[in-house]
């Protein structure tokens, strides 16, 4: 700590008597970037040399402690002093330092309070290592010191979840001395530092604390590498936590923070870091769009919804859950009896589980009606239309919604590809009318694409945005087309799933290849889980509109033919014997495989894991970059948290087209070139990329561009 630090407007102290309050005030959530750790280390020499000092609070300004370290500035040259060593700062002070929690105390945060010598919270306050989310590990002593106060178990436990643990969960965990009553940190903290100092009390480290039963903790700590290989799929950072925790076991405290230090840095190195992190940030810029930053939105108090099958319902339950009252609009009693039932199904399933009582099931089922009535949402704020996929028939519905709805109230419609701006010219309001798709179950899957048709006002987008929020979804901006972002974007490498499997790939061998990637499932898995009748209505609807020149694989359609639609029905691309639920590969489908091969003249050939992965990103990458190019996305990463959140894209690559940056762009178009000479019409580059190529930028180049 040789040099003088300068005073810093992000980190101020005051002298309340004989307590140095420091307050770190940088908004939004005071994170630990380089002024603040500055000014923290330059809080710790001025209290060190005062003599008039006898201790030291550590209080965040606004609404958060300390949310962690700067994540803008992971990935640039790091800048002194690092946090590790303002911690240890902290920890040697010889005056005691008291940290006040009062709300997000995370990551860094979390290790700088780990790092006083004793912690107060308020009730509203969150504690957590949630590094793991961010490819990361805890790493300024989190992994050495939370060990230390809690113990192995619930110290691994709270950096493996990356889930906080609220105020009171935290003291009973050992992580904090005290918890009060209250919301204003800084007369709580002084009022604890008064008992403290009165009791004369020590400065006590927690780098000198021992580990419980560290034998016990080196055994289950043992089982837990095993079982988290297994549950981590291919994550980094969870196994190196692991490391850590044994260090902590094993070696004296600065050796521990050392190999910590070192684990860190290459878990800061890996591009899981740079794609969970672009997912976090992602997630956060999709809400800022033209209209909700330009209009304000209009009030939402109630909702209908109109058709109560499986959609409706969980779209029913998500704003159930959101505290709003919900009147669903059926056909006939038989109709609204099947609604209520589809709707009770969710929360008796939580009942049951015992994650819901049965009071708290009917005090939310009493803001639900069931109604064969349209002038019973005469009122309402906002109505969601569910109903059969069929363009006359939603138009039928909007007719209605015109006649009776309240002026100004939004009619959206849950429509997966058909044209909103049709079904908005059914209406004499067409500047009400939206589009709000929900991913099915829609009370569960975070996705909402809110798709904007051409006369939309800019206040019911910024209406839908904020019932995106009050839901607790995951909104993005979607233009109008056939499939919107995602749907649109799945239809072109599901082809080219396809194409690889008349080529010579397995169902099996393309599956294996796309779990190996990190999806969940793989195409033909999600094929049976979805029903494979569902996809094969939508081609022979599509069959008469189908460009006759285009490549068109039958295998899908004789697997229907014979009515195996997937797990309902026991088969499909699997077998699903007794209702299992993982299918088994199935010895006929690979001979109507063969057959259809052999139909069309195609000679079998044989595609690597990588092989099959790079024509199915390349297909999805393209179709994105058309998305952007024509304005149905806003940006890339609009499509990088569709995927994400709505079709189990791997986080930690945090996107297609972030994957696509990392791959290296001209990568991918060299790909795409080379898989065109065998087929030009699929295989037609996007003119977005192309121009990014030439131009030697990057999608992440638009992200940035649209933030200035
Ligand atoms: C770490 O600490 C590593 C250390 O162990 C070792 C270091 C050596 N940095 O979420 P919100 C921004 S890793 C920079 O909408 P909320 C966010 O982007 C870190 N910026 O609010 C947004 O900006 P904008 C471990 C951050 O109330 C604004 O703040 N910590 C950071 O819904 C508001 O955010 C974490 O992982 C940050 N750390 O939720 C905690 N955090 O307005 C990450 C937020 O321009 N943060 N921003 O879009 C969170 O979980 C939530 O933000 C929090 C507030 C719960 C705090």
């Amino acid at each position: 700590m040789g040099a003088a630090i300068p005073a810093s407007s992000v980190v101020t102290t005051a002298l309340q008597g004989d307590v140095l309050v420091v307050t770190i005030d940088n908004p939004p959530v005071n994170a630990l970037g380089a002024a603040v750790r500055q000014g923290l280390l330059a809080a710790m020499q001025q209290a060190q040399a005062d003599a008039a000092v006898a201790a030291v609070l550590l209080v965040g300004a606004g609404k958060a402690f300390i949310a962690g370290a700067d994540i803008r500035e992971f990935g640039k040259p790091p800048v002194a002093p690092i946090l590790p060593e303002v911690c240890r700062a902290i920890e040697n002070l010889n005056k005691p330092v008291v940290a006040v929690l009062h709300g997000a105390a995370l990551g860094g945060g979390l290790e700088v309070a780990l790092s006083a010598h004793y912690r107060l919270a308020l009730p509203a306050a969150t504690l957590g290592l949630p590094e793991v989310n961010l490819g990361l590990l805890p790493g300024s002593g989190g992994t050495q010191r939370a060990p230390r106060l809690m113990g192995v178990q619930a110290a691994t436990t709270l950096m493996l979840s990356g889930q906080p643990l609220k105020a009171q969960a935290a003291l009973q965990a050992g992580l904090v001395d005290k918890l009060v009553e209250g919301t204003d940190p800084l007369a709580a903290g002084l009022a604890y530092l008064r008992e403290l100092l009165a009791a004369n009390a020590p400065v006590r480290r927690t780098r000198d604390l021992a580990i419980a039963e560290p034998q016990a903790a080196l055994a289950w700590l043992d089982e837990q590498k095993a079982e988290t290989a297994k549950k981590s799929r291919g994550l980094f950072s969870p196994l190196k936590i692991i490391e850590c925790v044994h260090a902590a076991l094993q070696l004296p405290f600065d050796e521990g923070m050392a190999r910590e230090r070192a684990l860190f840095m290459e878990c800061l190195d890996s591009p899981q870091r740079a794609g969970l992190i672009h997912a976090f940030f992602a997630e956060r810029e999709v809400v800022k769009v033209p209209e909700a930053q330009a209009a304000q939105p209009r009030p939402v108090a109630s909702i209908a919804v109109i058709g109560g099958g499986t959609m409706g319902a969980g779209i029913a339950v998500a704003a159930l859950d959101a505290g709003l009252p919900v009147t669903m609009i059926e056909r006939d009693a038989e109709s609204i009896a099947r609604g209520r039932a589809n709707v009770e199904k969710v929360y008796n399933a939580l009942v049951a589980k015992g994650r819901m009582t049965e009071a708290a099931q009917a005090a939310v089922m009493a803001r639900y009606t069931g109604s064969t009535d349209y002038a019973d949402i005469a009122q309402v704020d906002l109505v969601i239309e569910a109903v059969f996929e069929d363009i006359e028939v939603k138009k039928a519905v909007f007719r209605e919604l015109d006649r009776v709805c309240k002026p100004g109230a939004v009619l959206a419609t849950n429509t997966s590809y058909l044209d909103i701006d049709a079904i908005a010219a059914a209406t004499g309001r067409p500047q009400d009318v939206i589009g709000l798709h929900f991913f099915s179950p829609a009370n569960i899957m975070k996705l909402l694409e809110i798709v904007v048709p051409a006369k939309v006002a800019p206040d019911v987008v910024a209406t839908a945005f904020e019932l995106a929020k009050k839901l607790k979804k995951v909104p993005v901006r979607a233009g109008v087309c056939d499939g919107f972002i995602g749907n649109r974007i799945l239809a072109v490498y599901k082809q080219a799933a396809d194409y690889l499997l008349e080529d010579g790939a397995s169902p099996y061998e393309i599956d294996a290849a796309v779990r190996g990637f990190g999806f969940a499932m793989g195409p033909f898995q999600v094929t049976d889980l979805a029903g494979g009748d569902i996809g094969w209505a939508t081609r022979k609807r599509r069959a008469a509109t189908r460009d006759p020149k285009a490549r068109y694989v039958e295998i899908a359609d004789r697997i229907c033919e014979r009515g195996w639609f997937g797990q309902k029905t026991g088969r499909g691309f699997y077998l699903y014997p007794d209702g299992a639920r993982t299918g088994q590969p199935d010895p006929e489908v690979l001979a109507i495989v063969d057959a259809e091969r052999a139909k069309k003249g195609v000679t079998p050939r044989s595609f690597s894991a990588d092989e099959i992965m790079r024509r199915y990103m390349a297909a999805m990458v393209n179709e994105g970059a058309n998305v952007v190019h024509e304005g149905i996305a806003l940006r890339p990463l609009d499509v990088d948290v569709t995927f994400v959140a709505g079709y189990g894209f791997p986080r930690h690559r945090g996107g297609p087209m972030k994957w696509a940056d990392m791959t290296g762009l001209d990568k991918v178009l060299a790909d795409i070139e080379a898989f065109a000479k065998e087929d030009p019409l699929f295989w037609k580059l996007s003119p977005l990329l192309v121009q990014l190529v030439r131009a030697g930028r990057n999608f992440d180049s638009l992200n940035q561009a649209e933030k200035s």
